[in-house]
């Protein structure tokens, strides 16, 4: 997968390039990951990417022509096809659905915006999505430009460490995750559930569903809404509930 990032604060992307599954993904050339900076594209000597808002108000507005010419380089470099994506809270939701969907695609070209946003006739004509992680403002789309990398990159295939961990993902059905234990059996008096002592596969997988479907109608029930449960499911979703 070829991913391009334009942002003015390229070196935030370190943060992810060395580490974890995006770092591994890179390194196992499963991943490319091509900045571009939008300062490169201004026309004087200063590198102003910035303009004072029309009409008036506080805080800056990234100006058009240098970021037109630095989104054109970019897609000029990314495979055929690759939509330029915007991150802002404005945007459509992202969430693990849209994760598995962005994994499937060849190139992604994300738009990373500062000061009070990118003027309008940038995202009017040159931009193809707008993407929202979450209904809060930041100060700057680099910070959701990673949180979706790192979400995509850790659902394409040989990125993760184990190959079955997407699958077994918190969300990868719909529902929350269940509950974990490491070493020691007790820790501060609080002891590892038997029946994950057990060697009963069977009965911690049921166990696992059943923690999962049960944390889910206690935190997000909303969510169980959204699928459809197997009778096995609500079986053990009804006895969690009765205890
Ligand atoms: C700044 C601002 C200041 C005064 C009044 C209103 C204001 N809105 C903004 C603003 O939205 N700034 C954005 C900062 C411009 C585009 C990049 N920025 C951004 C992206 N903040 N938060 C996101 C974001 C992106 C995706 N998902 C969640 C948040």
């Amino acid at each position: 997968m070829d991913l391009h990032v334009i942002s003015i604060f390229p070196d935030m992307f370190s943060a992810i390039l060395e580490h974890g599954v995006i770092g591994r993904a890179i390194r196992q050339n499963v991943l490319s990951l091509t900045l571009h900076n939008p300062r490169g594209y201004a026309d004087d000597k200063h590198n102003t990417v910035d303009g004072r808002p029309f009409g008036g108000g506080p805080g800056m507005v990234m100006m058009p022509e240098p970021m037109i010419k630095v989104i054109e380089a970019a897609k000029a470099q990314a495979k055929p096809g690759a939509k330029v994506i915007y991150l802002s809270p404005q945007g459509k939701r992202f969430d693990h659905a849209a994760a598995k969907e962005f994994a499937e695609r060849d190139s992604v070209v994300f738009l990373a915006g500062r000061y009070e946003g990118i003027d309008e006739r940038v995202l009017e004509h040159h931009v193809d999505e707008e993407w929202s992680i979450g209904d809060f403002v930041l100060s700057g789309g680099e910070l959701p430009a990673m949180v979706m990398i790192d979400a995509i990159a850790r659902l394409l295939p040989d990125s993760l460490g184990n190959s079955e961990s997407a699958e077994q993902d918190s969300f990868a059905h719909g529902i929350l995750d269940c509950p974990h234990y490491a070493r020691p059996e007790t820790y501060a008096g609080q002891k590892v559930p038997d029946v994950l002592l057990s060697g009963n596969h069977k009965a911690i997988a049921k166990w696992r569903e059943q923690q999962a479907l049960g944390r889910t109608w206690d935190r997000r029930p909303e969510l169980l809404e959204k699928i459809e449960l197997t009778d096995e499911q609500q079986r053990l979703l009804d006895e969690y509930r009765k205890n």
